[in-house]
């Protein structure tokens, strides 16, 4: 049997797309440099004139989900990282936009079979979003490492090909997919 797992280093080819909320921008600017410092540092082009990943801007994070299902049916990304920031006011409105976006980029991911990241801020105010968007730790950064863990893993759960060396003794009892599966290792 086999151990997938996704890994973080071979990252020339895969592609990636933001769709990324211009509502309280000042935070999503902030958590989009974070990613992109991420994909950079992990050999990935992040130009937007480049071949590896495409950026799509959205007005609120309430429209993320369906600009990010029309960019996943395009089977053009391996990843698809949404960052946006839903802060709390005065009205409903908070728990409207954040139940929404997150069932619709969880639906998108079920639905399409592309690993879909849930980069939404829900705060109750500015100063925690800045917080959590570069004042004490930028989490753009982890929804970055996240879409490339899932770009490297699925294909290795799609095919039953564990990229690492990390094999086990076949028990014998295969379904449907013992083709694809690799020799044992005694
Ligand atoms: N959009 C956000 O991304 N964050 C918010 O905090 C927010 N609030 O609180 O209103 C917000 N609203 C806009 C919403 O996402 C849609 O763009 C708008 O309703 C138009 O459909």
């Amino acid at each position: 049997m086999a151990v997938f797992e996704g890994n973080f280093t071979q990252t020339g080819a895969m592609k990636f797309a933001f769709v990324i909320g211009r509502f309280n921008d000042l935070v999503t600017n902030k958590l989009l440099a974070g990613a992109q410092d991420c994909l950079k540092r992990h050999g990935v082009d992040v130009d937007p004139m480049g071949n590896q990943v495409d950026y799509a801007w959205v007005p609120g994070s309430f429209e993320v989900p369906m600009v990010a299902r029309q960019l996943a049916l395009s089977d053009r990304y391996n990843a698809i990282i949404c960052l946006g920031a839903v802060i709390r006011g005065q009205t409903p409105h908070f728990d409207y936009v954040a139940g929404e976006v997150a069932k619709g980029i969880a639906a998108t991911s079920f639905q399409t079979g592309v690993p879909v990241v849930f980069g939404v801020l829900t705060t109750d105010s500015m100063q925690q979003a800045l917080e959590r968007a570069g004042i004490k730790s930028n989490l753009g950064w982890n929804y970055a490492m996240s879409a490339l863990e899932m770009a490297s893993l699925m294909p290795q759960v799609l095919s039953g090909e564990a990229a690492s060396a990390n094999t086990s003794t076949n028990s014998g009892i295969v379904g449907s997919h013992s083709a694809a599966l690799p020799a044992s290792v005694e």
